[in-house]
Formats: structure tokens, C-alpha cells, sequence
């Protein structure tokens, strides 16, 4: 057997986006769960310059952010393709998935954090860089066509996580009435047993971003 790890984290959307990759292409692999409030030498090894998860281990060889991680896998895996064939429509794949992760996660992270003066405008952010995404999927099934492919696997937090982040934040950001694609899509996606069986539970969810968004609210608060 090819040796594949994952050093990752159970919460984490970037660990679990690698993980369906890897389920999608029957790829067998061990996970290495890693304690990020305590990290441990085999991360602090294969990824000292940033020290985040996810990093995949192939062949004791390791691959670092997950987005070069999910393009490595479709490299060397190459059944059930993840990205599109033409240059031109990969590109475009690349392009949302970079602004899925720095605008849309980011903005959403954003709004839920904010608490009083400024939270309504950073969700009407939020929500302008989800409409981008409404439009991306209006008359497809999938980002990627009939079949699961790159794109929705990197915006595969928003049924999970975004929703849970709505519940801590106390906000809506996908209202079926104005976002009603990307509804449609997110129950689309969770329907597979693949993504459904690889996502981290509800409630671990709920605990982890408590714990999280209150300890970046205090750290914030500790500033002014
Ligand atoms: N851009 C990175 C983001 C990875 C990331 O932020 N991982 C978080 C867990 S969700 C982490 O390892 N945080 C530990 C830290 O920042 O010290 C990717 O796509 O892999």
C-alpha cells in the first residue's frame, strides 16, 4: 500500500475537504490527530514554516495547505478527476476556491465574531461575497458539474460550518429566499454518504467554535 497520512484536526474544514478527496478516490489513509493548543513534534516536523493543518504525508513526503493538497491528490490519484479537464475552466476552479477561502470563509468568520456596532455591515459583506457563489452555482448541480468535484469539496464548510457559525454568531447568512442555489446545494452535497460519513458532527462544532470565538473576543477585548 502507498503510505498516506493526514496530520489533521476533526474540526478543522481544510483536514476535512482533504479527507473527502481522499475517501472520493478510495485512497486509504491513517489519520494523525493533532492537539492544536499543544502541537506535536511530528506537525512542528513536516510543516514548521506555517504549523497548520492539514498536511498530508505521502510516502513520508509532506504536502502543506490544502488547497495544493486537494490538487496533489487529483495529481497523483487520478480516478473520479477532481478538477475540470480544460485549462481554462481549472483556472476558473482555482480562482473561486481562492476567493471561497480568503473572501467568503474569511468575511463569514468575520461577521460571526463581531459583536454591536459593526456586525450588520460585516454580514451584508458577508453575504455580497455569497451571492458571487449563488450566481457561480444558479442551474448546475454541482460546482463541478453532475459530479462532486474540487470546487465543492473547498466550499464544502458552508453546509456545516457556516451553519453553525450562524448559530454562535447569532446572524443568518443564507436565507433560502435570497440564496436559494446554494441551499439546494448544500443539501445536494451532504445527501452523499461519502461527505456526509467524513464530516465531523454537529455538536463538536458548536463546542469548538464557542470555545473559539470566545477566547478571540476576550484576546480582542484585552486590546482596547
Ligand atoms: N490555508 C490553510 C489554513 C489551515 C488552517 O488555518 N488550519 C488551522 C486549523 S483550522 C490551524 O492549523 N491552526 C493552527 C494555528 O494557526 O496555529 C489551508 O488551507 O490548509
Amino acid at each position: 500500500m502507498e503510505e498516506v497520512k493526514v496530520i489533521g484536526s476533526r474540526t478543522s474544514g481544510f483536514c476535512t475537504r482533504v479527507e473527502w478527496a481522499l475517501k472520493l478516490k478510495s485512497v486509504e489513509y491513517e489519520y494523525l490527530v493533532e492537539d492544536l493548543t499543544n502541537k506535536s513534534p511530528i506537525l512542528l516536523k513536516y510543516n514548521p514554516i506555517l504549523k497548520k493543518v492539514p498536511v498530508l504525508l505521502h510516502l513520508d513526503k509532506p504536502i502543506a495547505e490544502s488547497l495544493l493538497i486537494l490538487e496533489y491528490i487529483d495529481e497523483v490519484w487520478k480516478e473520479n478527476p477532481l478538477l475540470p479537464q480544460h485549462p481554462y475552466e481549472r483556472a476558473k476552479a482555482r480562482f473561486w476556491a481562492k476567493f471561497s477561502d480568503e473572501k467568503v470563509l474569511m468575511g463569514s468568520f468575520e461577521a460571526c465574531k463581531a459583536q454591536g456596532e459593526g456586525k450588520e455591515k460585516l454580514i451584508e459583506t458577508a453575504q455580497e461575497y455569497l451571492g458571487f457563489l449563488e450566481k457561480e452555482i444558479e442551474g448546475k448541480k454541482f460546482f463541478g458539474g453532475e459530479r462532486i468535484g474540487y470546487l465543492d469539496l473547498v466550499v464544502g464548510w458552508i453546509p456545516l460550518w457556516l451553519d453553525v457559525m450562524e448559530e454562535i454568531g447569532e446572524m443568518k447568512l443564507i436565507q433560502v429566499d435570497k440564496f436559494p442555489c446554494l441551499h439546494q446545494w448544500c443539501k445536494t452535497f451532504m445527501d452523499n454518504p461519502v461527505i456526509a460519513e467524513s464530516a465531523p458532527s454537529r455538536k463538536s462544532l458548536v463546542e469548538y467554535f464557542n470555545a473559539s470565538i470566545t477566547y478571540i473576543r476576550s484576546l480582542e477585548a484585552s486590546k482596547e
